[in-house]
């Protein structure tokens, strides 16, 4: 059996029931082949495999917060330190009632090669709890953040671990969260990215996510002869992602037709107004049918994803597993030439099959979404520097970030398999980094 295979079994006899995560391993190590085949007597030796699979921790602990009635609730808050062989670890903090141990591991993981790839010294991590926030007060958000940060504090800081936000942890429960941090350590660092401009922020990293990924989707575009202007987009998820990729891609000149959220999606026609959005996500925290009330020509399908719907370009920006193996045949049917991840691991393994053998134009969460943790980096050199560098200027290196990010990915699916495999191109580009040093490292 070749060390791959055997480095899979294994994980799969030993974290049975981690199904997202086992499917984020698979997907890695079976693209990654030829260039641990290339060093695979080294690599072997070193047990180089068996280690960057697991995560050198995970801290699991009880988030008690009390509610605005006075009941008490219990949840569970975790923290994986995936990998610091080439920098602090550097990953979101999740809430989400769905959040488990698989879910954090396959995050983590895929944030590994993800940060390797934005070139910038950060190692990967993820992080959240099972705690839902949708339907709680500013209040009870605020005590349970400082809960959870009650414990982890103790774990993060800003040349150890630094997180930040993803679903459910937006610039509200960040500036919670970093407000215990300092109350609590008496330091005033850059532990947490996606701070608020005036504790620390960094402009531009609201947008970054969302910009980034249309930045490298126009690069990808470009490169195939094509251009993103009077495109059909079609975008799922209405959250920081969807709206700054809605924002980026209007800008562009395409035209996105929809958003959704996880009871139903919006269609319309003449291009979504992101004002309206806007105010109904981040300012009454409301559901996105609530469009169609102020866009009567729009419509509204509830319980529904948007991938029936006709386009060019697909950005999936919602949540992982969101596009199957029939919703993409859908897509490629209607005739969508372009998908690009916005979420992480939004796609699930037969969907990637089915884009793959279509030889549509595919680039995968780990390159298409890092403009978001790259720009963290950015707040995290800001933050050391002691200063605060203008929007044009953030842009501008998000921008080159991505462009360098394409590059990297294109060359390595050239090298290892063909032209447009950024599947391929994407894990291996990421993971040679990594693999150099923790082989410089020895056996930690
Ligand atoms: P937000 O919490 O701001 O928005 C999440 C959006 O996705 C909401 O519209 C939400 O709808 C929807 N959603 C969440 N879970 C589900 C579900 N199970 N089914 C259907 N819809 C769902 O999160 P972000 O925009 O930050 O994150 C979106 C994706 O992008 C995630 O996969 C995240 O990991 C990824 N990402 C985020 C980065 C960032 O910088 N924020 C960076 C890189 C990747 P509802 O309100 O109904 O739950
Ligand atoms: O998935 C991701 O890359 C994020 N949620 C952003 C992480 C970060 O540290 O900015």
């Amino acid at each position: 059996m070749s060390y791959v295979d055997e480095v899979f079994e294994a994980l799969k006899v030993k974290h049975p029931t981690e199904d997202e995560f086992l499917e984020a391993a698979e997907r890695v190590l079976d693209t990654i082949r030829p260039a641990v085949e290339a060093n695979e007597e080294k690599y072997r030796k070193a047990g180089l495999l068996e280690r960057l699979v697991e995560p050198e921790r995970i801290i699991t602990f009880r988030v008690p917060w009390t509610d605005d009635k006075g009941v008490n609730h219990v949840n569970l808050g975790y923290r994986v330190q995936f990998n610091s062989a080439i920098g602090p670890y550097k990953g979101g903090l999740r809430f989400h009632p769905s959040v488990n141990q698989s879910i954090l591991k396959f995050l983590g993981f895929e944030q590994i090669f993800k940060n390797s790839l934005t070139g910038l010294p950060i190692g990967g991590g993820k992080g959240g709890a099972d705690f839902d926030p949708k339907g709680k007060s500013d209040a009870e958000v605020m005590r349970f953040c400082q809960s959870f940060m009650t414990e982890l504090y103790k774990y993060i800081g800003a040349d150890e671990d630094v997180p930040a936000g993803d679903i459910g942890v937006g610039g509200r429960e960040v500036g919670y969260l970093y407000g215990q941090y300092k109350r609590i350590t008496n330091l005033y660092e850059g532990v947490l990215t996606g701070k608020g401009l005036s504790f620390g922020g960094s402009l531009a990293r609201p947008e970054a996510t969302g910009y980034g990924l249309v930045y490298i989707t126009d690069e990808m575009v470009r490169a195939a002869g094509k251009d993103l202007k009077g495109k059909t987009v079609v975008i799922s998820g209405s959250g920081n992602v969807a709206q700054y990729a809605t924002q980026k891609a209007t800008q562009l000149g395409a035209k996105v037709v929809t958003l959704s959220d996880s009871n139903g999606y919006i269609y319309d026609p003449d291009g979504i107004k992101l004002d309206i959005v806007m105010e109904i996500k981040n300012v009454k925290r409301g559901r996105i049918r609530e469009y169609v009330d102020q866009v009567p020509s729009a419509k509204y399908f509830e319980g529904e994803r948007p991938w029936g719907v006709k386009c060019d370009i697909a950005l999936p920006c919602a949540t992982q597993n969101e596009i199957n193996g029939e919703d993409a045949k859908k897509l490629i049917d209607n005739g969508c030439w372009c998908v690009a991840e916005g979420a992480n691991m939004p796609s699930d393994a037969d969907a990637i099959d089915a884009y793959l053998k279509a030889k549509i134009l595919y680039m995968p969460g780990k390159a298409a979404n890092a403009g978001g943790v790259a720009t963290s980096a950015l707040e995290m050199s800001q933050n050391s520097e002691r200063l605060s560098w203008s929007f044009e200027e953030v842009d501008s290196k998000l921008k080159n970030i991505m462009v360098g990010i394409y590059e990297k990915v294109a060359e390595a699916a050239k090298k290892y398999s063909y032209e447009t495999d950024f599947v391929t191109g994407a894990n291996i580009a990421g993971f040679e980094k990594v693999a150099d040093a923790m082989m410089a490292q020895g056996l930690v």
